[in-house]
């Protein structure tokens, strides 16, 4: 095979930025497959060169070099970026390849942009693809891998591509990114992993990689991208305890209330867990998922509530998930309710989500898009906060808006952002916490809210684009686009702005199998 110069692109934000908060967390956000990828093309005797681009990085400059086959992984939220710099490189003539959550969730659509979309990917695929590095235009090809990869290089592999990723930000932020197993037993379904089954990756590299990373780093932290981190509990916490002593690395992890009882909150204290993540998503739904079984409404509130309190006596921080707009949600009663569990536990942080189909990515998108509720605002709205691509069912726009400004409002008062001050312990997360409250994270949500309500009342065109009677984007959305890509806009391919927000609907009648030699372990459509 010809040794190829490979450029890998992880993009984790979607345009310049120099924010304080950008500085010091974006590296953060840096995904675990574009340095796994990278060590497989290694592995393959390619040559790779490595961007994460966190915002401040001079993307004209960092993508100079030769390159052959370019690829990017991308969120939703950072398409058009993907789009516009793929565009630029097939002109120059070379092949482009999309992964990460955009290629699972509108295959369709990047396959208008890139040569090949990526669903599961595993090093088979890489090395077929490696292996033929065609353009594929105008439509490009869409593979997968029959299932998620039963093994992934660990942090000794992928360091090369950590160490300079987390050298951008200041020391007490530098995260190494980890993984210990994929899909999720909950069906959630409104989740990507509602049909993926849970799968455990190997529990002796975790050890391997944690007796590694003490080797490079005095005072390490690990972020755990399990979907939903210790469902194996003694495993994890048995790989954890026999490689490093107690307390050594601090870990964060996004985990269920079902496994954050309390004799595993012991545990997981004693081993060095600093931040926890749990979903509460609704107060009527999801009773299995926040182990309130039947409970539901008020009663669910004050469950969880001392759940989350009885968590923050072992664990410092703890950030609680909600989802804005769902299906089971009627009324001022759910934003009453999460009030209420603010009051009754003030020292967590509350991320409000605003419910978000992500195309193809959750089984009931479908229903979304076949019941008409799906609306397309551009992708690069779709992070759960700038926009919300669902019609509510219960709730008309200017109400809606009202009780989403209301609940943040409630969140980030000032007596709030005092008490939660208050109740944490240790610097890191009372300082963190009142910075995310006064800035994007609270008062920055509440001003876009704010601004998006006002329209809603005026000719802005934004109420009949928001009802689904139009699909001209209104001009604050294009003019919000343009701003943010800067340079990158006049490279944006033609009509790449919009995109068909039923095109998960669509396939259902227009896919086809591709007859073409592969091996057995990838599956491949036709988009
Ligand atoms: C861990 C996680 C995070 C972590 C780590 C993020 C990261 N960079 O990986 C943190 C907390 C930082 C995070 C942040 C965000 N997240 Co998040 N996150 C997840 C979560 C829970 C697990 C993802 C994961 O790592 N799975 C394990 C990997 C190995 O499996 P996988 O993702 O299925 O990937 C497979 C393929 O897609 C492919 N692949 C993946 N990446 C790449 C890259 C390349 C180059 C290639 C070739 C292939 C490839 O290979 C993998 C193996 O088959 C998912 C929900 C879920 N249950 O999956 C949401 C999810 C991915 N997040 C989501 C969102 C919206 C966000 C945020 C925008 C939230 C916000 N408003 O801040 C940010 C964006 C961060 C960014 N980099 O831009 C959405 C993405 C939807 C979309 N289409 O964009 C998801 C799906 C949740 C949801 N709402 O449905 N997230
Ligand atoms: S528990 Fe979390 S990761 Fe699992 S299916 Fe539900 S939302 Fe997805």
């Amino acid at each position: 095979m010809r040794r190829l110069h490979v450029t890998i692109l992880d993009l984790v934000t979607k345009g310049p930025t120099d924010s304080l908060y950008a500085r010091v967390m974006n590296h953060n956000l840096a995904s675990i497959m574009p340095q796994v990828v990278g060590v497989w093309c290694e592995e393959l005797g390619h040559q790779v060169r490595f961007i994460c681009y966190t915002g401040r990085e001079d993307l004209q400059q960092e993508l100079l070099e030769e390159t052959d086959i370019l690829i990017i992984g991308a969120f939703t939220r950072a398409a058009l970026t993907a789009y516009a710099i793929s565009h630029m490189f097939r002109a120059r003539g070379v092949v482009t390849v999309l992964g990460g959550p955009h290629a699972r969730s509108y295959p369709q659509d990047s396959a208008k942009y890139f040569d090949y979309v990526l669903g599961f990917t595993d090093k088979a695929l890489i090395k077929d693809i490696l292996s033929e590095c065609a353009p594929n235009r105008p439509m490009g090809l869409h593979l997968q891998a029959a299932r998620q990869p039963t093994e992934l290089p660990g942090v000794k592999e992928r360091w090369k591509f950590i160490e300079p990723t987390i050298a951008k930000a200041p020391i007490p932020f530098q995260i190494v990114p980890m993984i210990g197993s994929m899909g999720c037993p909950y069906t959630c379904g409104f989740c990507v992993d509602a049909n993926v089954d849970y799968q455990p990756l190997s529990f002796d590299q975790i050890s391997e990689d944690l007796k590694f990373i003490l080797t490079k780093m005095k005072r390490p932290i690990v972020a755990w991208h399990d979907p939903n981190f210790g469902v194996r509990f003694q495993d994890y916490m048995q790989a954890i305890e026999t490689a490093i002593p107690p307390g050594r690395i601090d870990f964060i992890a996004e985990s269920t209330l079902s496994i954050l009882t309390e004799p595993h909150l012991e545990r997981m204290k004693l081993n060095g867990f600093r931040a926890i993540l749990p979903g509460v998503e609704s107060w009527y739904d999801m009773g299995g998922k926040s182990k309130t079984g039947q409970k539901k409404g008020e009663e669910k509130v004050k469950k969880v509530a001392d759940h989350i309190n009885m968590i923050l006596r072992y664990i410092p921080y703890v950030q609680v998930n909600f989802v804005l707009g769902m299906d089971c949600d009627q009324g001022p009663e759910p934003f009453e309710l999460t009030k209420k569990f603010l009051d009754a536990a003030p020292g967590a942080f509350p991320a409000f989500s605003l419910l978000t189909a992500y195309g193809q990515s959750a089984p009931y998108n479908l229903t979304l898009q076949q019941d008409g509720r799906v609306l397309p605002f551009p992708f690069h709205f779709l992070d759960n906060n700038h926009a919300m691509n669902v019609r509510p069912i219960h709730y008309e726009w200017p109400e809606f808006y009202d009780y989403v400004i209301d609940i943040s409002e409630h969140a980030f008062s000032w007596p709030m952002i005092a008490k939660r001050f208050m109740r944490n312990r240790g610097m890191i997360p009372k300082w963190y916490n009142f910075v995310r409250a006064v800035s994007t994270g609270g008062f920055g949500r509440i001003n876009y809210h704010k601004r998006i309500r006002e329209r809603l009342d005026t000719k802005s065109g934004i109420r009949p684009f928001m009802e689904g009677e139009t699909t001209e984007l209104p001009d604050f959305y294009r003019r919000k686009i343009q701003r943010k890509l800067g340079p990158l806009w006049e490279m944006l391919p033609p009509g790449a702005v919009m995109h068909d927000h039923k095109a998960y609907l669509h396939s259902q009648s227009t896919i086809m199998p591709l007859s073409r030699d592969s091996p057995p372990a990838i599956v491949e459509a036709a988009v």
